[in-house]
């Protein structure tokens, strides 16, 4: 019996020694100790042991099971961390290598001109609303004194999704929703995009973006029309910019007029950038048609206002002076990071 469980432990030890796999434990695990196992197997022959032997006989089976348990324990262990150590071997991480580059991308140059003349109105206390870009024809047209058969209407040539809802031709549909709600007085820019059927060249795209502007309020009239575009127009191009004001004319807006301000290239004196004239045109503005207010529920004896309007486009491409709109609808990175 002795010579057996020596025999049973030196086998075992030696198989142990000489695993390299925690599976290989595991299968000696069963072959030594399990159920059907060697060990198990000389237990259960104890039966045939005298009954004066069997508390020494059983001793020797206990310290056998034992020795086994723990050597495999300790080999386990070996096992594990050598695996551990061989896994961070292999993730090492080469904290010399180049990181992986990050691409960010770059403010648009329409988003950076928005934001300036947004920071300038808003400076001077209005507020900033936006409104849906499909709209109806009431909107877009009827309420801001173009009737149906209006000469305006061609010459804005206009998306119609059906006959009376259209991709809007300009912002100011948002500025009669504001007036519509009836809350006053109002100082508001209208920021967005629009559409007109063009066909797409230097100075022109079907899509373009437009900030519009309306202040509604008892004694309105056109010296704060003036005052407030001559400051807006030093603030976007400089102090000593000089502003004209020639008359011309808008349905919704009586009397109207556009706006030129004097070249910040050649301060006037008239260059390759003002086409000679010493003067740049920028926006078009006017007092609000009483038409205009009558039908969004204003009473004209009782109020007034100006409005004016601006390609934001129009004015990305003379800040940054850039000479092809299309340069702006490509989103080349290189291009839009020099701005
Ligand atoms: C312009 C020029 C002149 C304008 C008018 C209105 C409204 F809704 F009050 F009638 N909004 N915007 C307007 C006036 C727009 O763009 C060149």
């Amino acid at each position: 019996m002795k010579e057996k469980l020596e025999q049973i432990r030196q086998a075992a030890l030696e198989r142990i020694a000489s695993s390299d796999a925690l599976e290989t434990l595991n299968e000696i695990r069963v072959a030594y100790l399990g159920k059907k196992g060697e060990l198990t197997g000389v237990l259960k022959g104890m039966k045939n042991v005298s009954e004066k032997d069997r508390p020494r006989v059983g001793q020797m089976v206990n310290d056998t099971r034992a020795v086994i348990e723990s050597k495999l324990e300790e080999r386990k262990a070996k096992l594990a961390k050598k695996a551990r150590e061989e896994k961070l071997k292999k993730e090492v991480i080469d904290v010399t290598l180049p990181a992986k580059k990050n691409h960010v991308g770059h403010k648009h140059p329409n988003m950076i001109a928005l934001e300036e003349v947004e920071r300038i109105f808003v400076g001077m206390g209005y507020e900033v609303v936006e409104g849906p870009e499909v709209e109806y024809d009431y909107y877009n047209f009827e309420a801001l004194n173009i009737p149906k058969g209006h000469p305006a209407r061609d010459e804005q040539d206009t998306f119609y999704i059906n006959d009376s809802i259209l991709l809007r031709s300009q912002t100011s549909p948002v500025q009669v929703r504001t007036m519509e709600k009836g809350k006053l007085p109002i100082r508001m820019i209208a920021p967005g995009r629009v559409f007109r059927s063009d066909e797409v060249d230097a100075t022109h795209s079907p899509s373009f973006h437009q900030i519009e502007g309306l202040v509604i309020d008892k004694n309105i009239t056109f010296a704060d029309l003036k005052g407030t575009l001559e400051e807006f127009a030093r603030e976007l191009f400089g102090v000593d910019t000089r502003v004209k004001f020639r008359p011309h004319h808008f349905p919704f807006t009586e009397p109207s007029a556009e706006v030129d301000v004097s070249c910040f290239k050649c301060h006037g004196k008239g260059c390759r950038f003002c086409k000679g004239s010493g003067w740049i045109e920028i926006l078009g503005c006017g007092m609000v048609h009483p038409n205009v207010l009558r039908m969004c529920k204003i009473d004209p004896e009782e109020y007034s206002g100006f409005a004016f309007g601006m390609g934001l486009e129009r004015i990305a491409l003379l800040k940054y002076e850039i000479d092809d709109m299309r340069l702006l609808y490509e989103n080349d990175i290189r291009f839009l990071k020099q701005f």
